[in-house]
């Protein structure tokens, strides 16, 4: 198979692969997306793609701020690229038509900045991940001696951050008299959207009070919820597509039928009508956003700290373990579920038992050391946060503080065998040196970790229900392995 999927071929491929309801040429940019990864593509760019069937102003600029891989891939394919959506049963694929081009920040930074500062660019969207927001993972605030940011206060004309590329544009902008876009970040954030603007406020303040003040006034961020597994693409996935396909798809994306996206409807600008294809628009986000991260995200960095370790490869394998299904309906239902407060009618009990089966989809090949990936910048809003409210409320946190503790064991950098863990994280040199210096013993390496306080702060360190549950499931852990561990679990 010589040929690429490309414009000129789309007329071409099966009549079972759905592909772009307009014509791409018509198509003008009215967002800028930076971070261009999987998740982007089999999720924002797939509503904007159905609204590109009404609407030709909401065409998508994509940015990787780091990699030239995805331009490499899909620059040769005119930006096009297949969604293949999976469940056990049956796979559908679909061509997206969405994204007009990609630019890789590093090597074309003016004109990624150019086309920022555009005034047709009405949205700035952003999956840059938890790191991506060189904050401080425990406060949320601008960490200001990360070194992106480093640089980019002394060169905020050639930017490396997300932080300052929008900075820089926003800069343009008001300078040419042109109203700023709004930032709609799509990451895993706790308030998200706030969370951005206070990172950026205070960016914009460091380089200039004026900007600052206007960045607070004038910048519109609405926090948004967003939900659907993607995990990363194989080469068999590569290879299956482009068969039926008949033409090759450097890059296509696989993802599971479930999607969802909550946003506030603050834009200043104007916005595609994303609810045509299934957004919700909504006054505050906060609810949904909790249920998200404390149910789905915490579950699944438990089940990938855990299941890594017990020697699972993916969500599925160690869902196919009945102590893991127990454990996670365990956690979800007795120790998340009472700390949110959702809106009336939100129907929590579907929402838990559609989650174990997403989970237990076998089609999805999510890799447990995927998602075991930056946990030093996922805890927080992930499980901290929910056990901090237990606490105050005196309820038990059993299964979360395991969580906690699978997560100390597996920054060791060493496996159950004694073979070595890649351990990704910002934080990585850190907490292997921590470890290192603690030895195989939860009494010392549990204190040791707890004095990161970009991570838990200065309160949980200090709270002995949490440290003595988080130290004695490490030593279990230690113990028994995490299979024993989790099945063996008793919780009172
Ligand atoms: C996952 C998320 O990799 C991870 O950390 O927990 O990417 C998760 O798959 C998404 O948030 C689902 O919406």
């Amino acid at each position: 198979m010589s040929d690429r999927l490309n414009d000129d071929n789309l007329t071409d491929l099966p009549g079972e692969v759905r592909r772009p309801a307009y014509h791409r040429k018509d198509v003008r940019t009215g967002i800028v997306h930076l971070g261009v990864g999987a998740f982007h593509r089999a999720h924002q760019a797939v509503y904007t793609d159905d609204v590109l069937a009404t609407d030709l102003s909401w065409g998508i600029v994509a940015a990787s701020l780091r990699s030239p891989d995805t331009y490499d891939a899909l620059q040769p394919q005119d930006g096009l690229y297949t969604l293949s959506v999976r469940s056990q049963e049956c796979e559908a694929l679909r061509v997206i038509g969405s994204v007009r081009r990609v630019i890789v920040a590093p090597r074309e930074t003016e004109d990624l900045l150019d086309t920022m500062a555009d005034p047709q660019t009405r949205i700035v969207t952003l999956t840059v991940t938890e790191k991506g927001y060189c904050h401080d993972p425990a406060t949320g605030a601008l960490n200001e001696s990360h070194p992106d940011i480093v640089h980019d206060l002394a060169y905020s004309m050639n930017p490396k951050s997300a932080p300052g590329f929008i900075v820089e544009a926003l800069r343009r902008r008001r300078i040419n008299g042109v109203p700023p876009f709004t930032v709609l970040t799509c990451d895993n954030l706790p308030s998200n959207g706030r969370t951005v603007k206070r990172v950026l406020t205070r960016f914009a303040e460091l380089v200039d009070p004026d900007l600052g003040r206007f960045v607070a006034d004038e910048v519109s961020c609405p926090s948004t919820m967003v939900d659907r597994i993607v995990p990363a693409t194989s080469d068999q996935d590569r290879e299956r597509i482009g068969e039926t396909l008949g033409v090759a798809d450097a890059w296509p994306v696989v993802t599971e039928p479930f999607t969802q996206w909550v946003i506030e409807d603050r834009f200043p600008q104007g916005r595609p009508a994303w609810e045509r294809a299934g957004a919700e628009f909504v006054s505050d986000v906060e609810p949904y956003e909790h249920m998200k991260l404390r149910l789905l995200n915490g579950s699944h960095s438990t089940l990938a700290y855990l299941g890594y370790l017990a020697g699972y490869e993916t969500v599925a394998d160690t869902m196919a373990d009945e102590a893991f299904v127990r454990l996670i309906r365990g956690l979800m239902d007795e120790e998340v579920t009472p700390t949110l407060h959702m809106p009336p009618g939100a129907d929590l009990e579907s929402y838990k038992s559609a989650l174990i089966e997403r989970f237990k989809n076998p089609a999805l090949k999510h890799r447990t050391w995927q998602i075991a990936m930056d946990g030093s910048q996922k805890l927080p809003q992930r499980l901290l946060g929910t056990i901090r409210d237990r606490l105050s409320s005196g309820a038990p946190i059993g299964r979360l503080s395991l969580g906690v503790a699978a997560w100390m064991r597996y920054v060791t950098g060493t496996d159950e065998k004694g073979a070595a863990i890649d351990v990704r994280d910002p934080m990585a040199a850190r907490l292997r040196e921590v470890a290192d210096g603690a030895g195989p013993a939860a009494e010392n390496l549990a204190p040791g970790l707890f004095a990161i306080r970009e991570i838990f702060g200065d309160d949980l360190p200090a709270d002995p229900r949490f440290t003595g549950e988080v130290t004695a499931h490490l030593a279990r852990l230690y113990d028994l392995g995490a299979k024993r561990t989790v099945s063996e679990l008793k919780i009172g």
